[in-house]
């Protein structure tokens, strides 16, 4: 048989394959190699003797053990990894030299991880919170890292601020309290006194912080970059990860819900549909700002708290990220997988960006105590499939056998290498920019428009998303216990939106403030206007941005939707087959729940099995549920307290919800009004169902 042609995606995998071992027909041995004899027992002087200090097997065994823990990361702890590829649709030559870029045929390597920020590694995957969507790209010029979030801004504009931000947020020192979670008093105080923090509160307090599923989330690289061509010629660049199966959250409520059900949701999800085939697709998009432009727009393209309305500048899709394949072991890659904005190839540059700035330094520096030595690059993950070669020596846990015999450069005793390359030859080389500037520790008078693009948000998302964002902020603000943070955040809203900041304040008990403290974080040059460094709103290009509300993600999908069939003894088995086909048909999947586990008998033909009890199963896990007829299943159904409350759930989390002859009896059971209650499908019509749960959710039955 002919070898098979190995694609270029297939390089990260091949080069990971020798590390890899599966232990399958092989002896049990010490690290050592020694085949283990009795793995039971220690060696012990006399059978109720004491053990043995020369017990090596035992030793190494422990010692191993004692020291398996590495710190976990600082932030982004909790997350979930995966391998697959990116390859860009047409060349994009004319912006960028980016190997990568330029060659739609190229298949990259690249491993990915999605990740919350403040929890610790074993914390919910539903916790409100900004999601990290990092990508390694393995190209054939070296790695390349897009270290970005599912949120398009950030809370603070100066790296300098992200050790009290993070120190806010994390855990209250003297208690470790809450795990995951924002709402206490010292993120909102911190808040309360960052103006420039107003434009991620909206992200944050919206849905995006809760995503139905790390599959169906943006991705966004936050800083403007810069894109490099051949001719030198430099742009600025955003970049954009699209989901193809749209962007979709989940509620509040559910949210929390799932925390106690399966904290491992998100992860779980992604595994599974990697290994049932259904691999997670998001498209890479770029906004491209000619240099010339640089000054353009009534916010500063540096300024890592704006974003350049889609309105204003297109996003242009240039490729698709396809991820086909789950880990092999999550400590190896997810855990030891290392990250950095500063890796960077030929044809991607930075900007000036002060929080990027800082990032530069910050990813580097944590790796050292994270992995421990300035050999990570050699953990298989972090290898690049690009070769290396330089003078860097020795250090902890050095893999690396250098045979040159010297360790310098220039050098004439190795012919001079490895030596440098010429930019045709590939070396990397930095954009030049002219810099010209007093050395001053401050912000440019551009970055004070805190709460334009904050507005711009808030009045671009429907009328269900403005209530949830209103709903988590008394929710934050509610667990807050100090009401000076809250007059204060209130007072910051007002700036934003004042029916935003009164519906805020009705839910608090509190009023909005009339006038805000003045902010403490100001640094003015010796001949600046102190004017111009206060907050201050600057008219917006556009009032509204369409891309900015889930509400206009596309819904005409239902693939890898999980849906519910609640089925009991005596269950019409043409209804089953006839609604789960249609579905499976469709790309969604289907879950039988019952009052028990094992056969559950029908009307019509052979029993089923059910693949969970209402025992385990909750309605908070799956995205619609349908109820079959059948006058006994519907009987006993409907006097199941756990049935009624599945339903009942799945219609207050506004899911689709179908139901099949006899089926109506136990949604009339639950109160759920059966009629007229949009996504309520009373026919057990498999069509209208489809329609149904592609919309994701019916907001308008909360009202
Ligand atoms: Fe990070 N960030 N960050 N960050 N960040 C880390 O690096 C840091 C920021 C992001 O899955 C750390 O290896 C500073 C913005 C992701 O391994 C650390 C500042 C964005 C991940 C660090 C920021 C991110 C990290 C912790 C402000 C979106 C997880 C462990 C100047 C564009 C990567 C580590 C993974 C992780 C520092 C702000 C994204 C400490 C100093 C803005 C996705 O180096």
């Amino acid at each position: 048989m002919a070898k098979k042609k190995t694609t270029l995606s297939d390089k990260k995998a091949e080069q990971l394959a020798p590390h890899t071992e599966d232990g399958a027909d092989q002896f049990l041995t010490t690290n050592q190699g020694v085949r283990i004899n009795d793995n039971q027992n220690t060696l012990k002087a006399g059978e109720r003797g004491p053990s043995l200090l020369e017990d090596f097997i035992m030793r190494e065994k422990i010692t191993h053990f004692d020291h398996e823990r590495i710190p976990e990361r600082i932030v982004h702890a909790r997350g979930s990894g995966a391998h697959g590829y990116f390859q860009v649709y047409e060349s994009m030559a004319e912006y960028t030299k980016a190997g990568f870029l330029n060659d739609p045929a190229r298949r990259t390597p690249v491993f990915v991880r999605f990740s919350t920020v403040a929890g610790s590694r074993g914390s919910t995957d539903l916790a409100r919170d900004v999601r990290g969507f990092a990508v390694k790209f393995y190209t054939d010029e070296g790695n390349y890292d897009l270290v970005g979030n599912n949120m398009p801004v950030f809370f603070i504009q100066d790296a300098v601020k992200f050790p009290d931000f993070v120190h806010a947020v994390k855990p209250e020192p003297q208690h470790e309290m809450p795990q995951a979670a924002s709402a206490h008093d010292t993120f909102w105080d911190f808040i309360s006194i960052m103006p420039e923090s107003m434009h991620m509160i909206m992200w944050v307090m919206s849905d995006r912080a809760i995503p139905r599923s790390l599959r169906m989330m943006e991705g966004f690289g936050v800083h403007t970059f810069r894109w490099i061509n051949e001719a030198g010629k430099g742009c600025f660049v955003k970049f954009h990860w699209k989901p193809l199966l749209g962007v979709h959250s989940v509620a509040w409520e559910e949210a929390q819900q799932i925390s106690g059900k399966d904290p491992d949701f998100h992860r779980r999800d992604l595994w599974n549909a990697i290994e049932s085939g259904n691999f997670p697709e998001f498209e890479l998009g770029v906004q491209l700002v000619p240099e010339e432009d640089e000054h353009k727009y009534p916010f500063d393209l540096l300024d890592p708290t704006k974003i350049i309305p889609e309105e204003v500048v297109p996003v242009k899709r240039i490729g698709k990220m396809v991820l086909d394949r789950n880990p092999d072991n999550f400590f190896a890659e997810t855990e030891q997988v290392a990250f950095h904005p500063g890796h960077l190839v030929p044809g991607i540059d930075f900007t000036n960006d002060p929080l990027l700035q800082g990032r530069l330094f910050s990813y580097l520096d944590t790796q050292l105590s994270r992995l421990g030595s300035p050999n990570f690059h050699e953990i298989p993950i972090n290898r690049p499939v690009a070769p290396v070669h330089n003078n860097q020596r020795d250090g902890h846990m050095r893999q690396t056998i250098n045979r040159s015999g010297t360790a310098y450069e220039p050098n004439t005793m190795s012919a001079g290498c490895p030596f440098q390359a010429k930019m045709a030859d590939g070396g990397f080389h930095s954009y030049t920019e002219r810099i010209d500037g007093q050395k001053i520790r401050g912000r440019s008078k551009s970055f004070f428009d805190h709460f334009s693009q904050a507005a711009l948000f808030y009045h671009s998302q429907s009328e269900a998303e403005q209530r949830h964002i209103i709903n988590a902020l008394r929710f934050e603000l509610g667990k807050v216990t100090n009401t000076d943070i809250r007059i204060r955040v209130v007072g910051l809203l007002s700036e934003v939106d004042m029916t935003l900041a009164s519906a805020v304040a009705e839910g608090l008990g509190i009023k909005v403030p009339e006038k805000l403290e003045e902010p403490i974080n100001r640094s003015i040059p010796a001949d600046g206007d102190p004017a111009q460094y206060q907050p201050h709103t600057v008219k917006q290009p556009v009032e509204k941005s369409a891309a900015l509300s889930m509400a206009n993600t596309v819904k005409d999908t239902i693939k890898t939707r999980i849906v519910a069939f609640l089925v009991a003894d005596g269950v019409n088995s043409t209804e089953v087959t006839g609604m789960k086909e249609a579905l499976l048909k469709a790309g969604a999947q289907v879950q039988l729940i019952a009052p028990h586990l094992g056969s559950v008998k029908t009307v019509g033909s052979s029993d089923v099995q059910a693949d969970q009890s209402l025992l385990t199963a909750a309605s908070v896990l799956f995205d619609a549920v349908f109820v079959p007829g059948g006058a006994d299943s519907a009987n006993l159904l409907q006097q199941h307290p756990d049935a009624i409350r599945f339903i009942n759930e799945a219609y207050r989390h506004c899911k689709a919800i179908a139901v099949a002859s006899e089926g109506l009896q136990v949604l009339k059971a639950t109160g759920v009004p059966p009629k007229e209650a949009p996504g309520v499908v009373i026919n057990g019509q498999a069509k209208a169902f489809i329609t149904a749960i592609a919309q994701h959710r019916f907001w308008e039955r909360e009202g």
